[in-house]
């Protein structure tokens, strides 16, 4: 099918240590953070093993939803544009127009919808597209998608099924917190992982469970919570010892899947003598990227255009 493709977007990572100034300074709008910040940063991605997967895992999954669509008889080429980091979504728009696709869906790998991270996605996507003659509908979100939901699901049961009695275990269900004063624009982005945290935890018939917030910056003003630790610190109050943590918010491993649950999250729970298992992220699973699929194919026919006006907020 010339002429059409698909641009998946993501968060996007530094491709060494040397890169982490930059990256952090475009994470935050071009105000370049202090020497000790950056030092702070690079030692989180060294304790992470120097680098994030997230470049790496973002490709295979552009790549594992290319080959699935062509199994399912559509040919489009999948392009990968990255909000912070090389190549950016308008490096990846370049591309689409020099293949000559000149109509195409674009989908960010991020489930949940706000006007302070969505947004900027497809403002970004929807600029570079006008700017090359290509016409773009944008998937808003697919928190509820149910090939998500199940896939999610067996997520979890997999690391409920490493405990001896998993009725007996809390599952938290955690998501990046954004700035509380998203709650002053009726952002959708509470309520849509309040929907994805129930969906999930039916399907993987997980007994007792909550949600939590996690990864908030220090940027001066107040987050949205409860945050994971609080969360973990109130579970240790309540005599429960073991939880699983399943980011429902995410959809690849990277650092603040690998430090903030991995590292920050298990020290604090190792204190609180809690063990804490964190269900396996998507990645390229089977699974996941049939429902990319999914998503992609329908909203092929049917999905909207980007809001029309819907303004970015703030960074992400
Ligand atoms: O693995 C990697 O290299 C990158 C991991 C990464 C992902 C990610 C996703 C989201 N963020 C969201 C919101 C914010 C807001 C700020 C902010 C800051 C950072 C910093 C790093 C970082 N984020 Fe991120 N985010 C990732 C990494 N994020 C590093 C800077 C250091 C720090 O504060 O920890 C605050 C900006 C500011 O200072 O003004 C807000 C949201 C998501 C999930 C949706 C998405 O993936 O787009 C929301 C992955």
């Amino acid at each position: 099918m010339t002429g059409r493709g698909v641009l998946l977007t993501a968060y996007g990572s530094p491709a060494t240590l040397d890169d982490v100034g930059s990256y952090f300074t475009h994470i935050r709008g071009g105000r370049a953070p202090s020497a000790e910040q950056v030092e702070e940063l690079r030692e989180r991605y060294r304790r992470i093993g120097g680098t994030s997967p997230l470049r790496a895992v973002t490709a295979a999954q552009a790549d594992g939803l290319r080959r699935e669509l062509a199994r399912r008889g559509m040919a489009l080429p999948v392009y990968v544009g990255m909000k912070h980091a090389s190549p950016f979504i308008a490096d990846a728009v370049a591309a689409m127009a020099r293949d000559g696709v000149r109509e195409g869906v674009v989908l960010a790998l991020a489930p949940h919808y706000s006007r302070m991270s969505i947004a900027s996605y497809f403002s970004t996507a929807a600029e570079a597209a006008s700017a090359h003659g290509i016409r773009l509908r944008a998937i808003e979100s697919w928190h509820d998608h149910p090939g998500f939901i199940a896939a999610l699901a067996a997520r979890v049961r997999d690391a409920l099924a490493r405990f001896a009695d998993p009725s007996a275990v809390e599952v938290i269900f955690t998501a990046h917190s954004l700035p509380e004063r998203i709650l002053t624009w009726n952002d959708p982005y509470p309520a849509q992982l309040r929907v994805t945290a129930e969906l999930a935890a039916r399907a993987a018939s997980a007994g007792t469970w909550r949600f939590a917030y996690q990864s908030a910056s220090h940027t001066g003003e107040k987050w949205l919570g409860p945050d994971l630790l609080e969360a973990l610190r109130e579970i240790a109050r309540s005599g429960r010892r073991d939880l699983v943590v399943c980011p429902i918010g995410f959809v690849a491993d990277h650092l603040e899947v690998l430090f903030d649950i991995e590292v920050e999250a298990k020290e604090t729970a190792s204190e609180l003598g809690l063990r804490l298992e964190r269900a396996p992220s998507l990645n390229d699973g089977p699974d996941f990227i049939a429902a990319l699929a999914d998503i992609v194919a329908s909203a092929a026919q049917t999905a909207a255009e980007p809001r029309a006006g819907a303004r970015a907020e703030g960074r992400s």
